[in-house]
């Protein structure tokens, strides 16, 4: 356990300003109470329970949230279903609901009762002002700009008014920046504010979630504002967000941020990342919760530790952390594990020997992308692919109807040229050409196009590849991805029937028995729920059901050897591979 707890936040600055200090810090600013209170063993009820256990894990700072979407009139939150936790007890998760959104257009936006800075209640600011130990500060955590305007608007209606409502976009920003903005002017006039993490995930596992000019119109020049406020007052400002960022790491630096995190070990290589920003960014996180924390044992965690500070430490620059947060499903030694390992190697000057603990260590592991469009590519598939993307709905269905008047058959020309025009627009997307809007976009106007030939497709039997039902496993909230999955089958011609988040095995039997879909696709994005695939399988086998359909399972941390090992018939890394594994299955022409 812990003995060096005396705070000093020097240090977290000496580290953001990529020097030396005398040891490496602690970095994670996101913990789950029950690790607080395993850690304490005792209830964590009040703020100075709070300010204990970060002071006994060796904290030099205490993280606290004072933001837009903590304030009234924020979008309303949903409940989860109840889950088991790694300690005993059982948890009910809330999140905002972010498809159906709040504000959707002019009307809402001017309707809405927005919340004010003075909504935002900063007692406990001027408690910790009172009541923080020598040397501690407290981390705020605010300045998020881009995740509130999707939550308000809800993903889908975000994605599509980038290009198609730019106007109210612009509104939303400008809004959610004022407040977010205003709020850390009052946070800050409090002493105990040492620095300001911006917690806005711009990127998923592969890629920016948003094209790269998006993000300089709306989202740079507010964090760059931030920047200079922060700049001026000397707090530290560090940047969350997950995924791969690469594509932004320069802008990231520009905005002035000193800090980035958490390095997520299946999106960027951190070693590659020290080599190219590491003077002027300091590296904060890393230890992998995908695996290490998640699954691995202490002696795994320390020995990763080992491995990170020996690589990136020296020379400064350096917060030892997770590559997210620690959530309820990490186990409670695993966590000591990383702040004590932190303590035993993170002395300046460092002078660790490869290898001199062992342990399994995980390394940067990078996904199957960057498949380039096919140079060969019909010129009739590629017209259509740029009609998809461009919305150009009327003209599509124009253009097929003087096909099908010509003596083509519909399910032709739907299976040679538009179902092979969305699989070019999946490529685009696994080369990073596009981002998650444009496959939003292409795949729901392609749903439109089959829409509106749906009677002669019927009469024809031609177009519907089959029938999917989809979900997100029991325990897991995450859709995005799983959305795209449903979009992009869709506008390749499947009927798909969506079951939802946190769908429980039952149901997955339920609907299979009732719709009788070829395929059941299933979407895991936590590690820890990858195991109700396990279950669903198995709850499949055990009703007698598992022959009567074929299982595809996929989603951030699911692998082909995994697939493999809880006997799913594919697997598949992304929204187009789903598209083309669906077809493999079903032994139809990609
Ligand atoms: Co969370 N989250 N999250 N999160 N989140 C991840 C997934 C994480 C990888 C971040 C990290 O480690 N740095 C991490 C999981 C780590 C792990 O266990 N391996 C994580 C965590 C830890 C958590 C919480 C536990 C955080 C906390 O509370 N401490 C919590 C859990 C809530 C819960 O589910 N019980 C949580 C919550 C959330 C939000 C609610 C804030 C939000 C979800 C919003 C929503 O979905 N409605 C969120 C988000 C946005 C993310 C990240 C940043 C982005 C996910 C995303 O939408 N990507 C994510 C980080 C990351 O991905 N690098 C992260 C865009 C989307 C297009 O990609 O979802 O990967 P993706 O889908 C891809 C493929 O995976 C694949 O195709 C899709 C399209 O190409 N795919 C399939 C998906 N399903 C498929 C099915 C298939 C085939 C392919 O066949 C059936």
């Amino acid at each position: 356990m812990t003995t060096d707890n005396r705070p000093d936040f020097n240090r977290v600055m000496q580290a953001l300003n990529c020097e030396e200090p005398d040891r490496v810090p602690l970095g994670d600013w996101s913990i789950d109470i029950l690790a607080k209170e395993g850690f304490l063993k005792k209830e964590v009820a009040s703020l100075d329970d709070e300010i204990e256990f970060w002071v006994k894990a060796g904290f030099d700072f205490i993280p606290l949230s004072t933001d837009i979407m903590g304030l009234k009139a924020a979008p309303e939150r949903v409940q989860g279903n109840e889950l088991k936790t790694k300690y005993g007890k059982k948890v009910q998760r809330s999140w905002v609901q972010e498809h159906s959104g709040l504000i959707t257009n002019w009307e809402q936006f001017e309707k809405y009762i927005w919340p004010t800075v003075d909504d935002a209640d900063f007692s406990k600011w001027d408690y910790f002002d009172k009541a923080l130990p020598d040397g501690m500060k407290g981390l705020l955590l605010c300045g998020r700009i881009m995740a509130p305007v999707w939550m308000y608007m809800g993903t889908e209606t975000f994605y599509y008014a980038l290009d198609d409502n730019p106007d109210l976009l612009e509104a939303m920003f400008k809004k959610v920046g004022e407040i977010q903005y205003g709020i850390i002017e009052r946070a800050i006039e409090h002493k105990s504010v040492g620095a300001i993490l911006v917690n806005d995930d711009i990127a998923h596992n592969s890629g920016l979630m948003i094209h790269p000019r998006h993000l300089e119109k709306y989202v740079f020049p507010f964090l760059t504002k931030l920047g200079d406020l922060c700049a001026e007052r000397g707090l530290g400002y560090i940047f969350h967000s997950d995924g791969d960022c690469t594509a932004a790491m320069d802008k990231i630096v520009d905005c002035g941020f000193k800090g980035f995190n958490p390095i997520q070990p299946n999106a960027m290589d951190i070693l590659e990342v020290k080599e190219k920003w590491g003077r002027k960014l300091c590296l904060i996180g890393n230890i992998n919760l995908d695996s290490t924390l998640t699954l691995g044992t202490p002696q795994d965690v320390r020995a990763e530790v080992h491995e990170r500070i020996r690589t990136i430490a020296p020379g400064g620059g350096y917060l030892l952390g997770s590559s997210n947060s620690i959530p309820n499903y990490v186990p409670l030694e695993n966590m000591i594990a990383m702040f004590d390992a932190g303590f035993e190697f993170g002395r300046y000057p460092i002078n660790l020997t490869k290898g001199e603990v062992e342990g399994k260590v995980s390394s940067y592991q990078a996904g199957p992308k960057s498949k380039e469009v096919a140079a060969e590519t019909d010129q009739e598939v590629k017209d259509y692919s740029e009609l998809l993307m461009n919305k150009e709905i009327s003209k599509i269905i124009d253009r097929i109807s003087v096909q099908v008047d010509s003596g083509i058959a519909l399910s032709s020309v739907i299976s040679e040229k538009l179902i092979p025009a969305m699989t070019l627009i999946g490529g685009m997307y696994q080369a990073g050409k596009i981002f998650i809007p444009e496959m939003m976009i292409s795949a729901s106007v392609m749903s439109q196009v089959l829409n509106h030939f749906k009677d002669l497709l019927i009469q024809g039997q031609g177009g519907k590849q089959g029938g999917i039902v989809i979900g997100t496993v029991k325990g897991d909230l995450h859709d995005i991805g799983k959305n795209l999955v449903s979009m992009m089958l869709e506008g390749q011609g499947f009927k798909i029937h969506d079951l939802g988040v946190s769908v429980p095995p039952e149901k997955f039997i339920e609907a299979v028995e009732e719709l009788k879909p070829d395929i059941l696709a299933l979407s895991a994005l936590l590690t820890t729920t990858m195991v109700e695939m396990e279950n669903t399988i198995a709850a499949f086998e055990k009703r007698g059901l598992r022959d009567k359909v074929k299982i595809l399972i996929g989603g951030a941390p699911v692998t082909q050897e995994f697939a493999d090992q809880i006997g799913a018939d594919g697997y598949a890394y992304d929204a187009p591979g789903a598209a083309m594994k669906c077809k493999e299955i079903l032994n139809l022409p990609n």
